[in-house]
């Protein structure tokens, strides 16, 4: 059986577990949680780096990566993969991934933890802000980010938004992001994430397997 390590709130972990459940409905993985102080030596002989979510395959191979972890669930299921992830969009969803992983995240991390960081928590809500428009903007027209259909974009972004979100959600929910914020809301009270927000106890070697989805 393919194993999953997984952190019920790591954002990362979310959208590897969304694309599963979506994905591959049938299909179980042994979910391994994992708490983020007290790793397993399972996973840390694995994969080093020692970030999760980490799958081993039953054959062995490891992915380590969050979005390859979505692209081997939707590679195992031509239908949805074809809908997901259509060949003529395909760049401009990796791209929009690309953004929420990189400036979106490095704003979110620093709004969330402003007194860490130099600058105030505004400064970069400002930052991730620049995201939430584009996103609104891409949502004031369309149900899902990329149109009418949903996409990988959709399923590997939500989780982050839903963070950022959460820092403030007074001042999200005031926001000007309503086309933002009702998408979020849909997310939230789908199954599909209520199925992927189950609550695990932490992993032990030699605890009886749990499956997921
Ligand atoms: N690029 C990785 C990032 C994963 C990541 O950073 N996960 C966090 C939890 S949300 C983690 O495991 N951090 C390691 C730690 O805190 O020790 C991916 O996409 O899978």
């Amino acid at each position: 059986m393919h194993i999953l390590y997984s952190f019920r709130r790591c954002p990362y972990a979310m959208r590897a577990r969304v694309a599963i459940a979506y994905c591959l409905p049938e299909q179980n993985f042994e979910l391994r949680e994992v708490v983020l102080k007290d790793k397993p030596e399972a996973l840390l002989s694995i994969s080093p780096k020692a970030t999760v979510p980490v799958v081993q395959l039953e054959s062995g191979e490891v992915i380590e990566e969050s979005l390859d972890i979505m692209l081997f669930a939707l590679s195992q299921n031509n239908e949805l993969e074809k809908a997901l992830l259509p060949q003529a969009s395909k760049a401009n969803i990796l791209k929009l991934v690309e953004m929420n992983d990189g400036d979106f995240k490095w704003a979110l991390d620093r709004y969330k933890y402003s007194d860490r960081y130099d600058q105030s928590q505004s400064y970069y809500r400002e930052k991730g802000e620049l995201f939430l428009s584009q996103l609104n903007a891409q949502l004031k027209n369309h149900q899902y980010l990329m149109g009418e259909e949903m996409t990988l974009a959709d399923l590997a972004i939500f989780p982050f938004i839903r963070q950022f979100a959460h820092v403030d959600k007074k001042w999200f929910e005031a926001s000007e992001y309503s086309a933002l914020i009702k998408w979020l809301d849909d997310w939230l009270n789908s199954d599909l994430f209520k199925t992927i927000m189950t609550k695990y106890p932490q992993w032990r070697e030699g605890d009886e397997p749990t499956y997921f989805p």
